[in-house]
């Protein structure tokens, strides 16, 4: 839909609708949202306060935005098997913010996955705020890319966390939740204290919701964190789901497991968002919607089908995979031990032929955030857009072709000198991006 106004800032969103038709998006943390989702987005709901909950608003006014957050809160719990869904979170790390402030204390310990080993920003490193407040410890992964169970284990016994956080951004394996579970109620014996399990499942929200991938919700867990614009195929925000009672969020609840959806509730708002995002929970609500339809299996399993195919065709163009290959929708490459370079000179080569994913360090890597060894990538846009086996096979092919530019310049200005070999291999991105059109970026 072209805008009715002149501002320059519409000129610069059609140069997006056309970046993002003319390339294929391979970021595994990005997808397309449905045009149904775009309009909810971009309503007049984005006009109206609504702080508080359903029911009980500190504003006039809320007859039709109570009806659209309580769809939404019912999808959600729907999707997810969960008692409760706080569907206020702006984003992912508010709503991981809001969780460690509804359980912790200043002081508390919580263990999780270590940054470099594929854990989140918001999963303790020490440039967050959650990092200064808590007293984050972090577990790793084996050289094979799984969890370290033994090393989560151990830390857990020695340092009796209060929270224990399953969820990462950088991993391709499927969580043994049960073991997880089973180290939670030992440190709860031996300690004395009740321990949260939390899962931060944003990557692979939409696998679990499509019921390729266990739902940590069903395996003992309290609570799990997911931001929406995923594999949720939703608007950019957060949801948090969880077991436990549900009670009045304007009423104090003691600290227990069983009162941690109210807990929660009191944690978002007041305690750490005011004004929810109305049109973006409309949107939510939309996107949940579509998430329960059953073509969205269909495309669950697709993913992840789909990530398969192009992890054996990156192997058997030469790459080295982390892991060997994948298990959800994620591929981490090892570009460095593949080919001699880094992953920050392959990811500036794939953008000027219109493959678009990220550098990231390996678990390997030591403090190389700016030069990492890696590439990220993944298939939850290019499978929205309805490409198979036949374009990933095609993909890993371009990616081998640059890989082979790349090994042959000292950094990315040398690229310059391979233009029109760039620029072929853009023209024939193009064309085929050009087969498969997104979703709401029709002109
Ligand atoms: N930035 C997201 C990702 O790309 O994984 C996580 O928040």
């Amino acid at each position: 839909m072209k805008s009715k106004t002149n501002d320059v800032v519409f000129e610069w969103i059609e140069k997006e609708k056309q970046r993002q038709s003319e390339g294929l998006e391979l970021i595994p943390s990005e997808t397309y949202v449905s045009e149904a989702v775009l309009e909810a987005a971009g309503s007049v709901l984005t006009n109206k306060y609504s702080e508080g909950y359903p029911g009980k608003r500190y504003y006039g006014g809320n007859e039709n935005v109570d009806q659209i957050e309580n769809l939404a809160i019912e999808r959600a719990k729907k999707l997810f098997n969960a008692d409760h869904a706080n569907v206020q979170p702006h984003s992912g790390a508010n709503a991981n913010e809001a969780v460690y402030f509804a359980w912790c204390k200043p002081g508390d310990t919580i263990l999780a996955m270590a940054l470099p080993a594929g854990g989140h920003l918001t999963h303790g490193s020490p440039v967050t705020r959650s990092a200064k407040i808590y007293n984050f410890v972090g577990y790793g992964v084996t050289e094979d890319g799984d969890i370290d169970y033994d090393e989560l284990e151990r830390l857990a016994k020695e340092y009796q966390p209060q929270l224990i956080l399953v969820g990462y951004s950088a991993f391709m394996k499927v969580p043994d939740f049960d073991r997880v579970k089973k180290v939670a109620d030992e440190v709860a014996k031996e300690s004395g204290h009740e321990v949260l399990l939390m899962a931060d499942m944003a990557h692979v929200a939409g696998l679990i919701a499509g019921g390729v991938h266990p739902n940590p919700l069903d395996h003992g867990f309290n609570v799990m964190t997911t931001t929406t614009h995923k594999t949720l195929r939703g608007p950019r925000g957060g949801l948090i789901l969880s077991k436990g009672t549900v009670g009045n969020p304007l009423k104090k609840v003691d600290k227990t497991l069983e009162n941690i959806p109210t807990l929660i509730d009191r944690a978002v708002f007041p305690g750490t968002q005011g004004g929810p995002l109305e049109h973006i929970i409309a949107a939510k609500a939309v996107a949940f919607g579509e998430d329960l339809q059953p073509e969205f299996k269909d495309y669950a399993a697709q993913i992840i089908e789909n990530a398969k195919i192009l992890a054996e065709a990156l192997k058997a163009e030469g790459f080295i995979l982390q892991g060997d290959g994948t298990e959800n929708h994620l591929i981490l490459v090892n570009v460095k031990d593949s080919f001699g370079f880094d992953g920050k000179i392959y990811e500036a080569a794939l953008d000027k032929i219109g493959l678009t994913l990220n550098a990231n360090a390996l678990p390997t890597d030591r403090g190389a955030a700016f030069r990492p060894s890696g590439v990220r990538l993944g298939t939850p846009a290019m499978t929205t857009r309805g490409l198979g086996k036949v374009e990933m096979k095609q993909i890993a092919k371009w990616m081998r072709q640059v890989a082979d530019i790349c090994q042959k310049v000292e950094n990315t200005a040398g690229l310059e000198e391979y233009a029109d070999e760039l620029a072929a291999l853009r023209a024939e991105v193009r064309e085929l991006a050009l087969k498969y059109p997104v979703p709401g970026a029709k002109a």
